[in-house]
């Protein structure tokens, strides 16, 4: 069964949910850990005051028994604390009560759903569309990785993350050991590791937010400690980079995706993009560089994972852009709803936990079984193949 996942609820609802299917059996889960992933995603410079109100923490409710999967399917719910604010707005059954009452949405935010999921689902009240569209889903999504990534640490699989630029101010490059990487970017509030660029993103930031602007950015996951060979370049849908870029730019504001040195390929000639192939006892085949992110023919090469998304400012503005009333067909330029400034930092965990998904999916589909045992033997065996090759 291959490993997969839905999420349900809305952002001013009782509660997010998420089932995951296919999760091996006797996978022993770290219930703090799984939450820590759901606080660092709540954490960055730029967050509004929605963040104030939450503490995100997941329960789970279904498929796992003593700390263990059993094999079941795992359901799991983040609850909504906002949502004793919003009970009556957000109720299942009718409510009497006029547009204000119910807060009805006819005034969409260029740059959201607002507008094109009212045309396409016939809804008069956009409210049914911002409530799903909402970012907010994405702590289902981090909740989920943080299971996956759990999986993956299991086979010595490391995932981190850290944020490459906001608004056009570059971090450079890291170049430390994944563990420093990891522990470095969590103590910045902008999760870089360099405390001159964080200095000038948090000014940058904060004018933005003076400004009732937004400011976007880009971040990068890298995945380090993977066999060779996860995904495959038979079939299209079976390659693991594509699988990638389609999960980074899933996530709400990502709009593109690159993988190692990415669209600077374009700009070099083919004896600087590819990576030479080296062989020694201690470390078997292994490359020179990983200017193509530890991707080859839509497979993992045994180099770390790099990929990067880019993320548009948010576009809740304070300062709003000219858009038309649906009920009068009027512009109008004035809307003002609570916003971040800047949630590229905690996009840069969600960004983490969509592609620490994908590579789990992608492992399980290669070594399969039905218990965490019949994984891990399954895994020991390609080792040994690999080693012997
Ligand atoms: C979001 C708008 C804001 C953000 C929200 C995403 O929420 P609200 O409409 O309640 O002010 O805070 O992000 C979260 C709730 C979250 O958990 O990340 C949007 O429109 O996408």
């Amino acid at each position: 069964m291959s490993l997969r996942y839905l999420t349900a609820g809305e952002t001013h609802g009782p509660q997010l949910t998420a089932i995951i299917e296919g999760l091996p059996s006797n996978l022993e889960l770290d219930f703090e850990a799984l939450n820590f992933q759901l606080h660092r995603r709540q954490k960055g410079h730029g967050r509004g005051r929605r963040m104030q109100i939450e503490q995100d923490t997941a329960q789970i409710v279904g498929g796992v028994r003593h700390g263990k999967t059993t094999g079941a399917p795992v359901a799991l719910v983040v609850a909504n604390n906002d949502w004793k604010h919003w009970t009556s707005v957000m109720n299942i059954e009718p409510i009497s009560g006029n547009d204000e009452t119910k807060r009805r949405v006819h005034r969409p935010r260029p740059g959201h759903a607002d507008l094109n999921g009212g045309l396409k689902y016939n809804q008069t009240d956009l409210r049914n569309i911002l409530e799903r569209s909402s970012a907010r889903e994405t702590a289902a999504r981090v909740a989920v990785g943080a299971v996956a990534r759990q999986l993956l640490e299991k086979f010595g699989i490391r995932v981190a993350g850290r944020v490459v630029s906001i608004g056009g101010i570059a971090a450079p490059e890291p170049n430390m050991p994944i563990d420093e990487l990891i522990a470095r970017t969590e103590e910045s509030p902008v999760r870089v590791t360099d405390a001159e660029t964080e200095a000038k993103m948090i000014a940058l930031i904060d004018q933005t937010k003076a400004d009732g602007d937004s400011i976007g950015g880009v971040v990068e996951c890298i995945v380090a400690g993977l066999p060779v060979g996860l995904g495959s370049h038979v079939q299209w849908d079976r390659k693991l980079d594509g699988r990638i870029a389609q999960a980074v730019v899933s996530i709400n504001a990502f709009k593109g995706v690159e993988f190692g040195i990415g669209f600077e390929a374009a700009n070099r000639p083919g004896s600087q993009v590819h990576d030479e192939i080296l062989y020694s006892e201690e470390k078997g085949y292994h490359r020179a560089s990983n200017r193509l992110g530890g991707f080859e023919g839509g497979m993992t090469n045994g180099m770390p994972i790099v990929v990067r998304g880019v993320m548009k400012p948010i576009p809740t503005l304070y300062k709003p852009l000219r858009s038309v009333d649906i009920d009068t067909k009027e512009p109008f330029t004035a809307q003002v709803e609570r916003s971040d400034a800047c949630a590229v930092p905690a996009a840069s965990v969600v960004m983490e936990s969509v592609v620490a998904w994908e590579v789990a999916k992608a492992f399980l589909e290669k070594f399969g079984g039905d218990s965490m045992e019949e994984l891990q033997a399954n895994y020991d065996n390609y080792l040994r193949q690999v080693a012997e090759y």
